[in-house]
């Protein structure tokens, strides 16, 4: 897309296999698309997620729900998952994971012998990452940050991964066709899918069981999950369905955004002591309130924005126009599909000075940054985690940057891979060095 946006400019047309699309690439053109959405915003579908589920029966979550049954399902798990009401709930679950994660740390460091740590992060990441968002949606620990692993757990998260990157082969050719011919990939994919399901209903069941034991009240807040459970306005197989969609999207997502942070950290220590001093500073304003330091870390904010504008999980936000609009003084008819190329957008001298600078601060000043951060897309339609994912991941970075000096071996340069999401093309490896013993 990069490459297309310097040869064409900030508009182009494309037809890539079954999809034909507007790409565009300027904020302005993203915020007139964006302000243009109508009731149901739809972006594009990805037809192998859609075909597992017709195939084995199952209802769509919120995820691949369009129209009046998105809308309602949406409403609903907006409350639960996005509301400013219900967020700090999560805050105390999310940060008890980030704790234990800065513990496992430190036995590592031990073990080493050597006063540091030197690894690639990548499955202890996505350990934390089902961690968190599984305390999120279940209000139950799995454990998977101690030393005994649960297999199926572990599962999952490779389940998770296969899921994505048999995806992207197959988003061109239909599903039905891949199907008849028993493809190997659609093999592989249901599969994939199948084992998501499973462990997903495995926890659901868990909690459904335990809830009706004890249905007593204490006014606790246990998690998404139990929330909706005891609300009881949506049918069980629906929540089944949102529920496991967020439990898969919570793992590969925040995991490989917290690795891209970090390394950006590891190249810029300066930044790092900045985060330092801002978070001792909050800290100790707040005087162990956790919720009060939280609103008072703008950088930590504005690092991880600063990660997601360089390595953003999507490539692109799509959106269909419901009505004809003009962008760039194209004419663009109603029902096309537009992406906003973000990847490109992001790295872009246009719309950011020196983009290829890792510089949280650009987030704090006052230039225009208006449609701008679309990692979480924008609107009615975006990300449903995303509350939960910042949560998560600004914890994760406090706690981090509170214990460890983070650092990387120069100049060894990491591009980044489609693989439905954008992925590091190699591992990263990182050093942490406890602070207090670092010279
Ligand atoms: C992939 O050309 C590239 O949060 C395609 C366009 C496209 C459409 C939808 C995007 C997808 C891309 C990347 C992964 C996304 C997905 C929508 C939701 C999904 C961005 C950009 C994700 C990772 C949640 C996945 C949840 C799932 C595991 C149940």
């Amino acid at each position: 897309m990069m490459q297309k946006f310097q040869t064409f400019g900030p508009i182009y047309r494309e037809k890539l296999g079954m999809y034909e699309s507007v790409n565009i690439i300027d904020p302005e053109d993203a915020a007139i698309l964006f302000k243009s959405e109508g009731r149901y915003p739809k972006r594009l579908m990805i037809p192998s997620w859609q075909a597992y589920r017709d195939f084995r029966n199952k209802a769509y979550g919120v995820l691949l729900k369009t129209g009046e049954s998105w809308r309602h399902d949406r409403m609903i798990l907006n409350k639960e998952a996005m509301s400013l009401k219900v967020i700090d709930n999560f805050v105390p679950l999310l940060n008890e994971v980030g704790e234990d994660f800065i513990k496992r740390v430190h036995m590592q460091i031990k073990k080493s012998g050597q006063g540091r740590w030197t690894a690639d992060l990548t499955n202890e990441l996505f350990r934390f990452a089902l961690e968190s968002v599984c305390n999120v949606l279940y209000g139950t620990r799995l454990g998977l940050l101690e030393d005994f692993i649960d297999p199926e757990a572990q599962r999952f998260i490779d389940a998770v991964t296969v899921m994505f990157h048999t995806t992207s082969p197959m988003l061109y050719l239909p599903p039905s066709l891949l199907r008849r011919i028993n493809a190997k990939i659609w093999l592989d994919h249901v599969q994939a899918w199948d084992i998501i399901f499973m462990q997903a209903d495995k926890c659901i069941q868990k909690i459904y069981r335990d809830l009706r034991l004890n249905q007593k009240s204490t006014g606790e807040y246990l998690g998404i999950l139990p929330s909706l459970l005891v609300q009881d306005k949506l049918p069980i197989e629906d929540i089944k369905a949102s529920v496991t969609e967020m439990m898969a999207g919570g793992v590969d997502t925040t995991s490989i955004t917290l690795q891209w942070a970090m390394f950006e950290l590891a190249r810029a220590p300066s930044i790092q002591e900045q985060l330092r001093t801002e978070i001792i500073t909050a800290e100790t304003a707040a005087q162990g309130d956790l919720l009060k330091t939280l609103r008072s870390v703008p950088l930590v904010k504005a690092t991880i924005k600063e990660a997601i504008r360089l390595h953003p999980v999507a490539v692109s936000v799509q959106r269909y126009t419901t009505q004809e609009l003009i962008l760039q003084n194209y004419f663009i008819p109603a029902k096309t599909l537009v992406q906003v190329g973000i990847y490109a957008m992001g790295r872009d001298p246009k719309y950011f000075v020196r983009p290829e600078q890792f510089n949280p601060e650009r987030w704090l000043n006052d230039d225009p940054t208006h449609f701008r951060g679309l990692g979480f897309g924008f609107g009615p339609r975006q990300c449903l985690g995303r509350r939960i994912a910042e949560l998560e991941m600004a914890l994760f970075l406090i706690h981090i940057l509170k214990n460890f000096k983070i650092e990387t071996k120069r100049g060894v340069d990491i591009g980044t891979t489609f693989d439905l999401i954008l992925v590091p093309d190699k591992p990263i490896y990182l050093t942490l060095w406890p602070l207090d013993s670092h010279p």
